[in-house]
């Protein structure tokens, strides 16, 4: 008999920690502002987040009239090196465009 079964009488030990599962999925927002191009914003949801055209200016249209909008769900690393590589791309293009990340 093994050794829990032995302190137990047989019983099986249940886990009493409370397991605090970290969220899977993050969401990268795109944030509104008044000097980025609509041009820019559809380039780099085309090119990073890899919309189709159409989904691209559905989602920049949203984020223009709504204030922030959904480029994409990933995983933590995915998520931190898309937001980051949108402020990267923007600071060299001269654009405010903002990313941010949340749990999804
Ligand atoms: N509001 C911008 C404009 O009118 C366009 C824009 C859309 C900027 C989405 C940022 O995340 C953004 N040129």
């Amino acid at each position: 008999m093994g050794d829990i079964e032995r302190q137990t009488g047989g019983e099986v030990l249940e886990r009493t920690r409370q397991e605090t599962k970290k969220p899977e999925l993050f969401k990268v927002l795109l944030l509104n502002d008044d000097y980025t191009t609509m041009d820019f914003v559809l380039h780099v949801l085309e090119t990073l987040f890899m919309k189709s055209p159409a989904e691209a200016y559905r989602i920049m249209m949203h984020v223009h009239r709504n204030g922030r909008g959904i480029a994409g769900v990933y995983p933590w690393e995915v998520a931190e090196t898309k937001a980051a590589t949108v402020r990267t791309l923007a600071a060299d293009a001269g654009f405010p465009l903002r990313a941010a990340i949340e749990e999804a």
